[in-house]
This record gives structure tokens, C-alpha cells and sequence, in this order.
């Protein structure tokens, strides 16, 4: 199982921790191809690559994926054009949220029938939430 994991960049690293959180539990499911969402290095500027670059690259890893995890607490361009182009080419895609930060998720993702929204708050919601979409997403596969 291919995991393309996305989290805010540019959008804002307030909640850069969740991420290389995220990123530990996934790596329990599959390969994640983008592990760098989750990297100490990489600042709100800091990058290396050009933006074409940086955009030809994880489109690439996107269409490799098997699926696609995004946390979406923290509002983000990339993260949202992630998301539209995973469903687009029919990748189950799991969106995770938290409503305890008091936000309202965009209606662009939380009124998508291709995404699968879940709120959650700690590590154990996570975990039950990660098991039965990566469930649900194995069973899609073998039956294609
Ligand atoms: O609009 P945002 O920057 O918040 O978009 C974030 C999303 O776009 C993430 O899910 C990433 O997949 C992707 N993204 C944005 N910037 C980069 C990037 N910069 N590298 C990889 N993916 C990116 C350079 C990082 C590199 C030096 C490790």
C-alpha cells in the first residue's frame, strides 16, 4: 500500500507535530511517499527545488499512490488541489480533521462524495480511523 500523505506547507506549519505524528502511524499501513510533510527542516520558506519542480514531483508520487491521506485542520492551496486531483483519478482519499480548533472545513472537501472526512483529536482516534479506511481501501483494490 502506497500512501500519499499531505499537510499544510505554505498554508501554515502550526501543525507540522500532527503530521510527523501522522506520518509515524501511517508507515504501520504502507509505504508513505511523502514523509517531507512531516520534516523538522522544512519551514514555512525554506525549500529547495523550484516550484515547477516541487509540483511535478509530488504529482508524480500522487499517481503512484495507492491513496491519499491529507490533514486538513489547517487550511492549505496544495493540500486542497491534492485532494481534488486524487479523487479526480478515483484514489480512495481520507481527510482528516479537527473540529476541536474551532473551524469549519471547506465545503469543497467536506461536501465531496469522493472524500472520506473523519474528525478526530488523538492518537487512538486516529488509529481506528487509519484501520478501517486502509480496510475498506485494500478490499477496493482487490476487487478491481
Ligand atoms: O500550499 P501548501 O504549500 O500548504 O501545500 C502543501 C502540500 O503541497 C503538501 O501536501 C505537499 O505535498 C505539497 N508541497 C508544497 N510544498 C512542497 C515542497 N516544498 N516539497 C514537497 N511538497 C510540497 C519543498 C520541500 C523539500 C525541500 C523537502
Amino acid at each position: 500500500m502506497k500512501i500519499y500523505f499531505a499537510g499544510s506547507i505554505r498554508g501554515g506549519r502550526n501543525d507540522f507535530a500532527r503530521y510527523v505524528a501522522i506520518v509515524e502511524q501511517l508507515r504501520e499501513f504502507g509505504e508513505v511517499l511523502t514523509e517531507h510533510v512531516g520534516d523538522v527542516e522544512l519551514s514555512e520558506i525554506g525549500e529547495s527545488g523550484t516550484n515547477q519542480e516541487i509540483h511535478d514531483r509530488d504529482l508524480a508520487w500522487l499517481r503512484e499512490a495507492d491513496t491519499l491521506v491529507a490533514e486538513v485542520t489547517t487550511p492549505s492551496l496544495g493540500v486542497g488541489y491534492e485532494i481534488a486531483t486524487a479523487v479526480g483519478w478515483g484514489k480512495p482519499t481520507l481527510c482528516l480533521f479537527r473540529q476541536s480548533e474551532g473551524r469549519a472545513l471547506s465545503a469543497m472537501i467536506a461536501g465531496s462524495s469522493g472524500v472520506m472526512v473523519r474528525n478526530y483529536e488523538n492518537a487512538a482516534d486516529l488509529n481506528d480511523i487509519l484501520s478501517a479506511f486502509f480496510h475498506a481501501s485494500a478490499k477496493r483494490s482487490g476487487q478491481r
